[in-house]
């Protein structure tokens, strides 16, 4: 190749690269889903997967992650420190590269094991062309390097700022609050369950998380030390905590079949709910995919196997089916899988055909070996099996209850509702209020236009702690799925949900202000999220902020939310002000309700969002459980929805 040709190849690459930043800046949620809350937090993911990745290569074993006292992000490794020698195609150094250009993230090294961050894993470049400043601090052969970057264009080339006997990378970002309108602000909890939630998923690793805007009364930073030397088995134990093991152990294992590493590990407790996690490369597989498949398919083939064996399957009238093998199961499968292909409405479906086998028969063989070896729990999970099969029975029959009423629309309406006038559901939004009279007031104050109104009795059902059946017998949530126009379970699955019919868009859910009516707001989202996931997950849940005061000095009045509010509307009105203190929704008038609650151009909703699917299941276990401390002690530090609302 002459010369020639090899300078106009270097220009026009470099002039993509410039404008593959360009295009990030420009189409942002493109390369990290969206510009809101999740989009931010995925920039600290997107490092810090970087780091994992040389850990899981074996070259470090500690990453630290900070929110540093001007809210920017820092995150540091002790691994073999970016490359910074002079990248030959592209003239500059390779942490240049890296750092700038898109699509580059390791490319240069064949050998290295780049797995972590398969869904977006789109690069540093990315988090760097997103943020208004970043800082890149290399600490290899005895030297310390630094480049910075702004809007992702570098300000100097690299520099060498002195020596030092570490070794390892530490990056520094500003997010772009052009693109992150809505928020620059990361959230504790957010990182820090993501944090833990890596640490089981890579043992070994030793990540620490500080939080550095605050100091508490010992002057010292929030910080937490994430690591596990077990694993996916501790993580079971941390997501179980609140539920009642029926066997003696977790059962698990750790291997590579073939070219897929595959970790699995398992447990049956005493409730009646199904709670698989998966993950391919760390990334949460909310919709599943070919790993579940392979995992179900080697849990029903073993257990099948053994049940068929033992003889205590033969007195039983009913066929078993799959699902009656993962009740009261938790599982977490771990699989890493070099070119995954992800499908499905949000791309976290993986499609790879070759990890079913790898998997079922990973989980058959560690099946096999526990059944053998733990003849008394073998013995407990089949009868478990056998009272999942009979309830299954009777759960259908509420089912098919349930299913003539809303789709022959044999019943009907349920009585209680007041529905609205709309047709569109797009359009439409139903209140779901605790209590008959405050139901009254909101069915007065409301827009019957686009607003309807289910009340409910007093507390609902448990879902957490009650048989399938129970659940759909109970009058309180037949309404609920009647009024909503949702039906569960199709020929194949008999606990797909079908959204298609949903008769609103907007499902708000709206209590009284206090602890128990934050106690009955948490029993509705546990149905929501134990039997209509798909409703949180779509967008369609909120929660209504109804006002603790009203603020009145003459013919002033002024609405607070909380303490802060009302003395500043206090310190307006020029002190002496009257004030109420709304005890419930029951107190507020028809207009009151109307106005603070209702009105769409002046109430706040939230909107309820999942982060992690297995942090929400634990705290939702826990809200519900048995264990009473744990309950309080969380009730008391957090609010009721800290980590399922974003
Ligand atoms: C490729 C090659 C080498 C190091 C890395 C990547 C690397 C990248 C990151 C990102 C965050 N922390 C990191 N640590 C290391 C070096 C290969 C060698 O030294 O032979």
């Amino acid at each position: 190749m002459s010369e020639e040709i090899k300078k106009n190849n270097y220009s026009a690459d470099s002039i993509q690269a410039l404008e593959g930043m360009e295009h990030v800046r420009m189409r942002p949620s493109m390369y990290i889903g969206d510009v809101g809350v999740r989009g931010l937090h995925h920039l600290v993911y997107e490092v810090v997967d970087n780091s994992i990745d040389e850990a899981m290569g074996g070259h470090c074993d500690t990453i630290g992650v900070a929110i540093n006292e001007d809210g920017s992000i820092t995150v540091e490794d002790n691994g073999r420190g970016i490359p910074v020698d002079l990248h030959k195609k592209e003239g500059v150094s390779a942490l240049e590269v890296v750092m700038t250009k898109i699509g580059a993230g390791g490319k240069f090294d064949k050998d290295s094991y780049k797995v972590s961050g398969g869904l977006h894993g789109v690069g540093v470049s990315v988090v760097n062309a997103l943020s208004v400043h970043m800082k890149s601090t290399v600490f290899r052969d005895g030297k310390i390097y630094e480049q910075e970057y702004e809007r992702g264009k570098s300000l100097y080339p690299v520099k060498q700022i002195g020596e030092t006997d570490k070794r390892g990378t530490r990056q520094t970002f500003y997010p772009d609050n052009t693109i992150f309108t809505q928020t620059t602000e990361f959230s504790y909890d957010t990182l820090s369950a993501r944090m833990r939630e890596l640490s089981f998923l890579n043992k070994g690793i030793t990540i620490t998380f500080t939080d550095k805007r605050e100091v508490d009364e010992k002057g010292e930073f929030k910080s937490e030390v994430f690591h596990s030397d077990e694993g996916l088995k501790e993580y079971i134990r941390y997501l179980d905590g609140n539920r009642e093991p029926i066997i003696s152990h977790v059962i698990s294992m750790d291997h590579e079949k073939g070219e897929i590493p595959v970790e699995v590990a398992l447990i049956y407790n005493t409730s009646y709910t199904e709670n698989i996690f998966s993950y391919v490369n760390n990334i949460n597989t909310h919709e599943g995919g070919t790993h579940l498949q392979g995992f179900r398919s080697g849990l029903t083939r073993t257990l099948k196997k053994y049940a068929d064996a033992s003889g205590m399957l033969d007195k039983l009238k009913f066929e078993i089916a799959g699902d009656d093998f993962r009740e009261g199961l938790t599982a977490i499968i771990s699989v890493k899988v070099a070119e995954p292909q992800f499908e499905g409405q949000t791309k976290t479906k993986l499609g790879n055909r070759e990890v079913v086998s790898p998997v079922s028969q990973a989980v058959g063989e560690m099946l096999e070996n526990y059944l053998e070896e733990n003849p008394n729990d073998a013995r407990i999970i089949i009868q478990k099996v056998i009272l999942a099969a009979q309830a299954r029975h009777a759960a259908k029959k509420a089912r098919e209850m349930v299913q003539r009423k809303t789709v022959m629309g044999g019943g009907g309406l349920p009585g209680k509702l007041s529905d609205c006038s709309e047709q569109d559901p797009a359009r439409c939004e139903v209140y779901l209020v605790e209590g008959d009279s405050a139901g009254g007031t909101a069915k007065q104050g409301r827009d019957r236009n686009f607003q309807a109104i289910l009340p409910l009795r007093g507390k609902i059902l448990n879902v957490e702690k009650a048989m399938h059946h129970k659940v759909f017998e109970n009058e309180e949530i037949r309404n609920i799925f009647t009024a909503l126009g949702v039906t569960v379970g199709t020929a194949e699955d008999s606990k797909a949900l079908n959204l298609e019919k949903l008769r609103y868009h907007k499902v708000i859910i709206m209590c009284d202000a206090d602890v128990d009516g934050s106690h009955i707001s948490t029993l509705i989202l546990t149905f929501f999220f134990r039997f209509m996931k798909e409703l949180i997950e779509e967008g369609h849940v909120y929660i209504a902020a109804p006002p603790l005061y009203l603020v009145k000095k003459g013919n002033k009045k002024e609405y607070a939310w909380n303490d802060v509010q009302r003395d500043q509307a206090n310190d307006r009105m020029g002190g002496s002000a009257a004030i109420q203190r709304y005890k419930g929704l029951g107190e507020m008038n028809a207009e009151q309700l109307w106005e603070t609650t209702m009105d769409p151009n002046f109430r706040t909703l939230r909107q309820v969002t999942i982060d992690s699917l297995a942090e929400a299941d634990r705290v939702f276990s826990m809200l519900m459980g048995d264990e009473v401390p744990p309950r309080r002690e969380f009730i008391e530090k957090n609010a009721v929805y800290a980590n399922i609302d974003a």
